[in-house]
C-alpha cells in the first residue's frame, strides 16, 4: 500500500471508529474505589525499584548505548530496503539475548521507493544552487530534466484562485505556506505535487515542514491521484520558498532547473518484530508497547523513531531482567514501514484482527523521547481516573502528567485508539520537527537520561496496566451513534492539530 495522505487517513479513522468514541472531559471527581486506589498506589516500590534500576543501576545508559550502536551499525533503514531488512535480523537477535519470550517477525509487503540523484538550479533571476529532496513516492524528472519558470503560491486557496491557476500550466509551483503545526501543514507534502498537476503544474517544491530552518530540507511521503499526471514532488528549504516569494512579489522572472532520479521497485517483504513477557495469569491479554524500527534515509532515524522504539523492547528487558512478569502479557511491537504510510500497523491489524478484542492498552512513542513528562492517552473517564492514579506513582523523574487526547494518539497505534485505550509519551518536544525526516536526525538529538526516564516511565506503566487487577476499562464515553461524522472530524482534526496524532 502506497501514500497515506491526511484525508484518507482521516477516513480511515472514521471507518475504523465501530463501536466508541470518546468525549470525555476528565471528572475532577474520579470515583474510583479506595481498594483500587490501595492497589494502584501498593506499585509505588515496584516503581521506585525500574526507576532506581534504569537510572542508577545496571540499565543506565543502556538505551542510549544499545540504540547508538545499532544507528551507527546500520544507519538509516528505507521501507524495502536490505538494510531494514539486516537491521530487524539485528534486533530479533538482540531480543533474544535479552532474554525476552517469543521473539519473531511477522511478514508484512512494504514499498520500495528509492531515492537517485537530486539536482536543482536557479537559472533566473540569478545562477545558484537549490537543495532539492525529493519526497516519498514522488517520480523523477523525464532524463532530459525540467527546466521551467516558477509560480510561487502561499496556500491551496490561493493557487485555487483563478488567475493562479490559469498561471500554473507548465509552470514549477512553489509552496510556500505558513507553517502553523506540522499536523496542519503536512498536507502541503502530501498533497502539493497532485493539486499543482490539477493545472498543469511540472513539478511542485514544498517548503520543508518544519518550525525552524538552518536551510535544512525535510522529507516525508506524499500522494498522487489516479486522475491527474505524477509530477516531480520535491522538498525546498524554508530560505529559498521564502526567496522565491520575494522575487515574485518583485515581478521578477524566476526559472529552475530540475534533474532528479527516483525509482518505484517492486514491493518487498519486510517484518515487524515481536517480543512478549508472558502473563503469568491472562497471556491472551495484551499491552502493547512500541515505536517503528524503519525510517526515512535522510539522517539515520535515531529521533524518529530509533527512540520510541528502543525504549519500548528495552522496557520488556528491563521488566524481564527484574523478574517483574505482570498478570497479563507485555508484547513490544517495532513496526516496519510506519513512514510510507503505517503499513506494518495495518499488516498487524489484519494478522491479529481475532486477538484485537483482548488488547487492552496499547502504547506508541513516535513524538520524541526527549524529556518525559507523563502520558498522553486516549481513554474513557474510568481510564483516564485509573491512568491519573498510575501517573502519581512517577514523581521522581517529575513526569507525572495524564493529558487526554479526544481524537487519538500515536502513529500506528492511531488506527485504533478509537476503540481501543491507548498512550503515547509526553515529553518536552518541541523542538521535534527541526530534525523529523532530515540529515539532522541523528544520536545528537538525544540524551541518554532522557532515554533512561522514558524507558523506565514506559516500563512501569506497561506493567501496571498489565499486572492490576482490574482489566484496564474500555469505556469510552461516548459512543459513535452519539457523533455526526463532522463531529468526528473536527475531534481527529483538532488531536491532528496539536500534534497529538502524528501522520507519518
Ligand atoms: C541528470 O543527471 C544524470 C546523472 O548525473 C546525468 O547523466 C544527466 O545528463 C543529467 N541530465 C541533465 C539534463 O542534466
Ligand atoms: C492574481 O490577482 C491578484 C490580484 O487580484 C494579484 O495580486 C496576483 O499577483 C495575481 N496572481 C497572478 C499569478 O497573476
Ligand atoms: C481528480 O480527482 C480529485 C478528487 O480525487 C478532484 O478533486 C480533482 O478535481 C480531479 N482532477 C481532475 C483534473 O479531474
Ligand atoms: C482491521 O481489519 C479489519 C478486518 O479485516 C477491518 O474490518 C478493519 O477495517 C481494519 N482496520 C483498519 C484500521 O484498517
Ligand atoms: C481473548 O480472550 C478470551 C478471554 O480470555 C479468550 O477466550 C479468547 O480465546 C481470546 N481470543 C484470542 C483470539 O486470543
Ligand atoms: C517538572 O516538569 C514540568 C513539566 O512537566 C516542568 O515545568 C518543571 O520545571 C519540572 N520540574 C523539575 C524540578 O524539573
Ligand atoms: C457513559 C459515561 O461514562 N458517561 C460519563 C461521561 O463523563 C461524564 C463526566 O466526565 C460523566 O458524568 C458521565 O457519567
Ligand atoms: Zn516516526
Amino acid at each position: 500500500m502506497f501514500g497515506i495522505d491526511v484525508l484518507s487517513l482521516l477516513l480511515l479513522l472514521i471507518a475504523a471508529v465501530t463501536s466508541d468514541v470518546t468525549d470525555n472531559e476528565l471528572d475532577d471527581s474520579c470515583d474510583l474505589s479506595s481498594d483500587l486506589l490501595t492497589e494502584i498506589e501498593s506499585y509505588g516500590p515496584t516503581v521506585e525499584t525500574i526507576i532506581n534500576s534504569v537510572l542508577n543501576g545496571k540499565f543506565k545508559g543502556g538505551t542510549y548505548n544499545e540504540l547508538a550502536d545499532f544507528v551507527d551499525k546500520f544507519g538509516a533503514r528505507l521501507s524495502g530496503t536490505q538494510n531494514l531488512e539486516d537491521s530487524i535480523d539485528y534486533m530479533l537477535a538482540l531480543m533474544n539475548e535479552y532474554d525476552l519470550e517469543n521473539v519473531h517477525g511477522e511478514d508484512v509487503e512494504v514499498p520500495h521507493w528509492l531515492r537517485g540523484i537530486e539536482v536543482g538550479e536557479m537559472v533566473e533571476p540569478r545562477t545558484a544552487e537549490i537543495e532539492v529532496l525529493a519526497l516519498g513516492s514522488s517520480v523523477g524528472t523525464p532524463q532530459e530534466g525540467i527546466e521551467a519558470e516558477v509560480l510561487v503560491v502561499r496556500s491551496f486557496d490561493e493557487l485555487d484562485e483563478a488567475n493562479f491557476s490559469a498561471a500554473a500550466s507548465g509552470k514549477i509551483v512553489v509552496y510556500n505556506y505558513e507553517f502553523v503545526s506540522y499536523g496542519v501543514s503536512v498536507a502541503y507534502r502530501s498533497q502539493g505535487a497532485r493539486r499543482a498537476a490539477r493545472y498543469g503544474a511540472v513539478a511542485a517544491l514544498v517548503k520543508s515542514v518544519a518550525p525552524f530552518s538552518m536551510y535544512t530540507t525535510h522529507t516525508g511521503q506524499q500522494a498522487y491521484e489516479d486522475n491527474t499526471t505524477q509530477i516531480p514532488a520535491l522538498a525546498i528549504t524554508a530560505e529559498d520558498a521564502a526567496m522565491f516569494q520575494r522575487y515574485q512579489d518583485r515581478g521578477e522572472k524566476i526559472v529552475v532547473k530540475l534533474n532528479v532520479t527516483t525509482q518505484i521497485l517492486p514491493d518487498e517483504t519486510s517484518r515487524n518484530s515481536i517480543a512478549e513477557i508472558v502473563g503469568s495469569e491472562q497471556p491472551e491479554k495484551i499491552v502493547l508497547v512500541s515505536g517503528h524500527l524503519d525510517s526515512w534515509d535522510v539522517g539515520v532515524g535515531a529521533m524518529d523513531d530509533g527512540g520510541g522504539a528502543f525504549i519500548s523492547w528495552y522496557a520488556l528487558a528491563v521488566l524481564k531482567s527484574l523478574g517483574l512478569r505482570p498478570k497479563r502479557t507485555l508484547r513490544a511491537v517495532l513496526w516496519t514501514a510506519e513512514e510510507p504510510g503505517l503499513v506494518g500497523a495495518y499488516a498487524y491489524n489484519t494478522t491479529h484482527y481475532d486477538e484485537l478484542d483482548n488488547h487492552t492498552f496499547v502504547m506508541e512513542s513516535d513524538e520524541g523521547t526527549f524529556t518525559p513528562q507523563g502520558l498522553i492517552y486516549t481513554a474513557g473517564t474510568r481510564g483516564g481516573c485509573i491512568l491519573a492514579e498510575i501517573m502519581k506513582l512517577l514523581t521522581a523523574i517529575n513526569a507525572t502528567q495524564a493529558v487526554y487526547s479526544s481524537g487519538g494518539v500515536g502513529s500506528d497505534i492511531s488506527i485504533w485508539t478509537n476503540v481501543i485505550p491507548g498512550g503515547s509519551l509526553l515529553n518536552a518536544n518541541e523542538r521535534y520537527f527541526w530534525f523529523h525526516h532530515s540529515e539532522a536526525d541523528t544520536m545528537d538529538v538525544l540524551n541518554p537520561d532522557d532515554l533512561d526516564k522514558s524507558t523506565a516511565l514506559w516500563a512501569s506503566v506497561a506493567y501496571i496496566i498489565a499486572d492490576l487487577s482490574e482489566e484496564f476499562p474500555r469505556d469510552f464515553n461516548r459512543t459513535t451513534a452519539d457523533l455526526t461524522k463532522s463531529e468526528l472530524m473536527k475531534k481527529v482534526m483538532e488531536s491532528v492539530a496539536a500534534n497529538k496524532i502524528k501522520l507519518l
